[in-house]
């Protein structure tokens, strides 16, 4: 079966639509490209003394991987010399990475989480990386980017993806005209269309959240969470699964192709305390997961539609089968409705 590479899809996508620039599609392949380097270091694992932390902390006050930073470097030199870019943002850096002086610069934003899952790295379960493209601001090219730039809501992301390095090399991208998936053949190191359009299939009984956290959860959550519990006995009258990888990549992967919902709700007794980032994990995952068919929101607001005030800003995150995410939602408003009266 003959299938699309990465690059042939994008050109036919340029042609169809005429909605591609150019350098939009370079772009998504220079960071095609980063990610198959990425994933030859990770390949290596303990052979290629990749493994383990570096006992320094990240700006999010976590322990970094050897290949944290091994793969932020990566991005940022696969990506500063094209002249796509105005400048970059990581999880991993506590403030903008602007394009040195020596390279031309673009009209792009790009943001990441080099690799998302870290904590899985040392135990040889998938990881990932997650990518956002947004444009910069037009006045930008005739000054320095700043920090603000990049503050932009989710539904203003031209690009959105992640790679996953697992049991196959993925890459999963959404130009804004759905979702496609590319496996990489490792025999001769193209991305070759292996799944797209992606829908998200409906009625999946499966759930994906980190029931240690149980006390942050709101009422909404835990009453949700009990229903499915309670299963076939419960008021939802069927048995549910449930799934966690730690690893949002894996996790959002495994609802895009079989269904599903997964949740990181912020912590209900401390309302800014969140785990996930919106910037470079929430927004890229609401894009791809609202361009399938499927939802995201807070629990009570579209993650595409919150206003950044920061970089590195935390948000909580229902995401995934339409209804399931809408029901957590109901719950949640509900549960106003009953504080309130
Ligand atoms: P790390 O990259 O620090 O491992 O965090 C992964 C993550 O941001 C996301 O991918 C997971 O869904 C979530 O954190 C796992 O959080 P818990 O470790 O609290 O389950």
């Amino acid at each position: 079966m003959k299938r699309l590479t990465l690059t042939r899809f994008m050109i036919e996508e340029q042609r169809r639509s005429g909605a591609l620039p150019s350098e939009l599609r370079l772009l998504i392949e220079t960071v095609a490209r980063a990610c198959k380097t990425i994933n030859h270091a990770i390949g290596k694992g303990a052979l290629g003394e990749v493994l383990g932390s570096l006992g320094s902390e990240n700006v999010q006050g976590e322990v970094q991987k050897k290949l944290d930073v091994i793969a932020n470097e990566l991005l940022l030199e696969a990506n500063e010399w094209g002249g796509h870019l105005a400048a970059m943002a990581s999880e991993e850096m506590e403030t903008i990475h602007r394009i040195p002086n020596r390279y031309p610069k673009g009209e792009y934003l790009l943001l990441f989480d080099p690799i998302d899952g870290s904590s899985n790295i040392d135990v040889g379960l998938s990881v990932g990386t997650i990518f956002s493209v947004l444009r910069a601001p037009a006045d930008a090219s005739g000054r320095e980017v700043t920090e603000q730039d990049f503050l932009q809501r989710g539904s203003e992301q031209v690009a959105a993806g992640y790679a996953i390095y697992g049991p196959q090399t993925l890459l999963v991208l959404t130009l804004g005209t759905g979702v496609y998936e590319f496996t990489l053949d490792r025999e001769i190191g193209a991305w070759k269309m292996t799944d797209g359009p992606l829908k998200i299939p409906a009625g999946n009984c499966e759930f994906a959240i980190n029931s240690a956290r149980h006390k942050q959860w709101s009422p909404a959550i835990t009453r949700y969470i009990d229903e499915r519990l309670a299963g076939e006995d419960g008021p939802c009258g069927k048995d549910y699964n449930m799934r966690w990888t730690a690893s949002m990549v894996a996790d959002v992967h495994r609802i895009l192709k079989r269904g599903g919902v997964f949740l990181y709700p912020a912590d209900h007794r401390h309302a800014n305390k969140a785990r996930l980032r919106l910037m470079y994990e929430a927004n890229p995952m609401a894009f791809l997961i609202e361009q399938a068919g499927g939802s995201a929101n807070n629990g009570h607001e579209r993650i595409l539609d919150i206003l950044p005030t920061g970089l590195h800003e935390r948000v909580g995150v229902i995401l995934g089968d339409r209804e399931e995410v809408e029901t957590v939602a109901a719950y949640g408003r509900e549960a106003l409705a009953t504080a309130g009266s």
